[in-house]
Formats: structure tokens, C-alpha cells, sequence
């Protein structure tokens, strides 16, 4: 199903904004709306006269696209791109061009902001909108509507005659309160089918950007300026969703949710007062925790916290400048299981530096912390992430430039087989990544086995 915008204006430019879909990973997924492109329909849709359709192939998988390309008619296509829906983004944007030769194909998302160049070599694409989209799309649009010159538009680019343009950098957005709330009205919202502890449940993003330097992330898109909304914004979202489509369940999806240790109380002091009955599950970094604050979180509905532990090897982590130890990754799992909170842990194979005695370690750290929740990735160097502009420095051999294959966990639990590391090759970090997966397995019903045997 797909949802156009209500507001029947009397159009004159028509917009389609599509997510792509991975035929290796696309079953894992169609679970949440794609922020990126509700944030642009939500910039876009106050400008007069566009009408707006969005396509999530995650959850549409199977829908003839022709169709929906011939009926509508878009002058405007824009499709959002990570490195392992490049490819299928790019035959999406040749096969339009072939069936709509006039309307103008847009890239944008982390993949076309790390490589504009590429994504434009690949044809289909007529301009690569280069990191945080609102402000330029939205003058891209509202220029291509009116017919005026784009070329100088900051933060896009194109090829001209054969040669590459890069226009200035868009300054970031200061403020983020100044975005509308992603336009969740175009999306079949009750379609996907992500939950918490059961209790269907939705994306929101709160914060950009993350200052810290961990070698295997990508900053193409928000960098590493943090900047935050403010805590009474974030409620008027949540209230807004609770009485638009009963949804109670909230993933926040910031790369670092505590990391503002003030914001974060003040945020669940309003959850706490106003008394909302809500559950919801964060990402952050074990020294962004303390005990104070996580008893907080947990009386304002949080219940499951993500950490980003890497590895239980500290030379690793150091390596990978993660900027923190193993002692603390133990340290915040247990003091977030004593609140009661659900920790989930998330664990990276084939670091620099990974070796046998390194997966021991991190087998051993499983063991110890005893995470309620874990997954083991394979490492990948996404493009121009630190890692893959020292891989040779670092001892890692990529195996495969196909993007379809950067994914780090495909349908059985198995990752692609793209890096080998100094001391392990690709056959024994995919194999590494089984092991620590299987292994927590185990852990995990040997734990439920005891318990039920108290019980
Ligand atoms: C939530 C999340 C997920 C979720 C949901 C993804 C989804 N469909 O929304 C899940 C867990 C499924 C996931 C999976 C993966 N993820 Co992820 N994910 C994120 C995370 C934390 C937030 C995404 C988000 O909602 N951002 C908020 C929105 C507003 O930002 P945005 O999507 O980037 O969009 C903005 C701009 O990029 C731009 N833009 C985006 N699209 C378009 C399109 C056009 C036309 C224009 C003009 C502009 C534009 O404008 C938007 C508004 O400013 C980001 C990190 C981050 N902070 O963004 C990583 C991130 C996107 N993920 C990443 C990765 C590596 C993956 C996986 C490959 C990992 C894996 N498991 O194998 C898969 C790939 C899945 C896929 N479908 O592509 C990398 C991407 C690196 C890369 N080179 O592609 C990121 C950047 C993390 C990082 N820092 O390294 N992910
Ligand atoms: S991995 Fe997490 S903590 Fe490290 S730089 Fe990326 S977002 Fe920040």
C-alpha cells in the first residue's frame, strides 16, 4: 500500500521519494519507516503546489515500481542510499530514467554523501545531494519547480560536460527544532512491524552527529558536531504519535542518546512528570551511563539499552579508537541489568588487529557480562570511514568492492565474506563471528535452563 499526501493542491510538481530494498537483508528489515525520507517529504510537502508520494520497498517488496512510476509521473525522484542498497538504487535510477526520460533522478544518504562521484559515474543520477538533506532539497526542489538554474545550489553534486562539480559544503541545520516532525502520514505507519518486548513500536531520532572517531563509522552525513533537540520538542513528538496512531513503543535511533547527561534527565523528568505510558530503547556508549541516570531512564520507560562494546580485547578497542575500556563496557551492562533494564550488546569481528586470542577475549568478556541480548557483526569498511582509508596501515585486506555485500549480518545470521585481518582470513572471521553468535546462544539457554530449574 502507499500513501500520498492528503493536502489535494492543485499540483504542478510531483515528487516520489523511494528506499530501496536488498534482496540479502531485505526480510530483517521493512520493520521501521525510514527516517531520511520523512524528514524531506516533511520539508518538502509545506512548499505550494508538490504533491508527494513515498515508496518503501522494504515493505513493498514485491510492487510493480512501472506501475506506480507510470500513474504518477514524478518530475522528481529522489532515492536514499547506504552503501549495501547502492547497486539496486542505481538500476532503480537507470530503469526510471529509461521509462521517465525527463524527470530528474536525486541520490542522497550516507552512500552519495562518502562517494558522490561513483554514485554519478553509475548513471541514472542526475545529482547527489551530500549530507544532511533538508535544507538542500528543499531548494533544489523549489528551484527545479520554478525552472531555475540549481548549479550553485551548497551541498550538491554533478557532472557537467564530462566534469565532476562539487558545490560548498551546506553549513549543518544549528537548530534541529526548526525541522517539522518527519511526515509519518505518507507512510503506511501501522504496516511495519517493529516492537519492543512485544509492544509495536517506532523510530525517532533526537540528536546528530557523534564526536567520536570509532574507525569503522560513518560521519558523510551528520559529522561530529553533536547537536540536540530540545527534551519539550521530543514530547510534543511523542504525544503526537500516541494520538495519531496509538503507537507507544519508541526506538530512539541517535547514535549516542545520553550523550548529553543533562538533556537526558531532563528529557525523562518531563516522561516521569506528565506520567506517559510509554516503553522505548536507546543506543549510547558505556561511558555515557551512570546509576543515576539509569534508574531515571528506567522509571521514565526505557527497558532496553544498546551498547556498542566492539570488542573484549582493549588493544582492539584502542585500535579501533573506540575510547573506551572493556572494564567499563562491564561495568555499565551490570549496572544497567541492576536497574532492570534489558541490555543489548553489540559486538564487531575482523577489527584491526583481531586475532585468536582477541576472540577468546571477547568470548570471555560474553561470558562475564552476560548481555540479555547480543549481536556479533563482521567489520566492515564502508567507504571513507577512517578504517577503509588505512586498510593496508591496519592489515586488513578488502576481499570485494560489490556493495550489495556490505551488510554485516545477512538471512541465516551470516555475514558476506569481505575483510581479512593480519592474523585471521575471511573463511575464520566469518567463521569467528558464528562462533561468538553461537556461543552466546548457548550461554543464553544454559541461563533460562537455571532459572528454570529455581523456579
Ligand atoms: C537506524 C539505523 C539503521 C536501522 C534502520 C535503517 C532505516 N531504514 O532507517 C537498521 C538497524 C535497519 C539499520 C541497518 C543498517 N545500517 Co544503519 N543506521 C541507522 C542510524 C543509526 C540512523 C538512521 C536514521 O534514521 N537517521 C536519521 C535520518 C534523518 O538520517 P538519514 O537517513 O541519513 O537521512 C538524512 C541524509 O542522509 C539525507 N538523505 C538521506 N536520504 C536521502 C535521499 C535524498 C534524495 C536526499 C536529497 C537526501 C537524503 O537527508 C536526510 C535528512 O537530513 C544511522 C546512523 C545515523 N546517525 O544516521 C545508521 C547508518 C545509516 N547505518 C549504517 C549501516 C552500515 C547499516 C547496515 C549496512 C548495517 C548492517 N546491519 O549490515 C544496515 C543497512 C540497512 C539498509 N536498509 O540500508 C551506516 C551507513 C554507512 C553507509 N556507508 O551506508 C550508518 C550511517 C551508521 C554509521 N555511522 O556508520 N540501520
Ligand atoms: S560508532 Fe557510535 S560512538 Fe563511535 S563514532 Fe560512531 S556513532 Fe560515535
Amino acid at each position: 500500500m502507499l500513501v500520498q499526501n492528503s493536502k489535494k493542491r492543485k499540483a504542478n510538481c510531483k515528487v516520489m521519494l523511494i528506499h530501496p530494498s536488498n534482496s540479502a537483508f531485505v526480510e530483517q528489515e521493512g520493520d521501521r519507516p525510514p527516517l531520511g525520507i520523512l524528514y524531506l517529504a516533511s520539508v518538502i510537502e509545506k512548499i505550494p503546489g508538490i504533491e508527494i508520494q513515498l515508496l518503501d520497498l522494504t515493505i513493498e517488496a514485491k510492487v510493480d515500481i512501472r506501475y506506480f512510476l507510470s500513474t504518477f509521473k514524478p518530475q522528481i525522484v529522489g532515492i536514499t542510499i547506504t552503501t549495501p542498497l547502492f547497486p539496486e538504487a542505481s538500476r532503480l535510477a537507470s530503469f526510471i530514467k529509461e521509462l521517465l526520460p525527463k524527470t530528474f533522478v536525486v541520490a542522497g544518504g550516507p552512500h552519495p554523501s562518502s562517494l558522490p562521484e561513483e554514485t554519478l559515474l553509475s548513471k541514472g543520477f542526475d545529482i547527489v545531494v551530500r549530507g544532511e538533506g533538508e535544507g538542500t532539497f528543499k531548494e533544489l526542489v523549489e528551484c527545479l519547480k520554478e525552472g531555475e538554474d540549481f548549479r550553485s545550489i551548497p551541498g550538491i553534486a554533478y557532472i557537467d560536460k564530462n566534469e565532476f562539480i562539487q558545490t560548498a559544503d551546506r553549513p549543518l541545520i544549528e537548530d534541529l527544532d526548526t525541522i517539522p516532525f518527519p511526515a509519518r502520514h505518507l507512510l503506511p505507519i501501522h504496516s511495519y512491524h517493529m516492537t519492543i518486548l512485544g509492544i509495536p513500536a517506532t523510530p525517532i531520532i533526537t540528536s546528530r552527529g557523534c564526536p567520536y572517531h570509532c574507525i569503522f563509522c560513518t560521519k558523510a552525513v551528520f559529522g561530529h558536531q553533536y547537536r540536540t533537540r530540545r527534551p519539550e520538542k521530543i514530547v510534543e513528538e511523542i504525544e503526537m504519535i500516541l494520538d495519531a496512531y496509538g503507537i507507544r513503543g519508541f526506538l530512539f535511533v541517535d547514535d549516542t542518546f545520553t550523550l548529553d547527561s543533562h538533556r537526558t534527565h531532563r528529557f525523562c523528568d518531563s516522561i516521569i512528570e506528565k506520567k506517559m505510558d510509554i516503553i522505548w530503547r536507546c543506543w549510547t556508549r558505556s561511558d555515557c551511563v551512570d546509576l543515576y541516570m539509569l534508574e531515571k531512564m528506567y522509571q521514565a520507560g526505557c527497558r532496553i539499552i544498546c551498547f556498542g562494546v566492539e570488542s573484549g580485547d582493549q588493544d582492539v578497542l584502542d585500535t579501533a579508537r573506540k575510547g573506551t575500556t572493556v572494564k567499563r563496557n562491564l561495568e555499565a551492562i551490570q549496572m544497567a541489568q541492576s536497574v532492570g533494564l534489558t541490555v543489548k550488546a553489540f559486538f564487531m569481528v575482523g577489527l584491526p588487529g583481531e586475532n585468536e586470542t582477541s576472540i577468546e577475549k571477547t568470548l570471555n568478556f560474553v561470558d562475564r557480562a552476560q548481555p540479555d541480548m547480543a549481536d556479533f557483526y563482521v567489520a566492515i569498511p564502508f567507504p571513507k570511514t577512517f578504517l577503509s582509508d588505512h586498510v593496508e596501515e591496519f592489515g586488513i585486506r578488502v576481499l570485494t568492492q560489490d556493495w550489495s555485500k556490505y551488510y554485516q549480518i545477512g538471512l541465516e545470521g551470516k555475514a558476506p565474506e569481505i575483510v581479512q585481518t593480519s592474523a585471521l582470513n575471511h573463511q575464520e572471521v566469518i567463521q569467528a563471528q558464528q562462533k561468538l553468535q553461537s556461543c552466546f546462544q548457548q550461554l543464553k539457554k544454559k541461563k533460562f535452563t537455571a532459572k528454570a530449574a529455581i523456579f
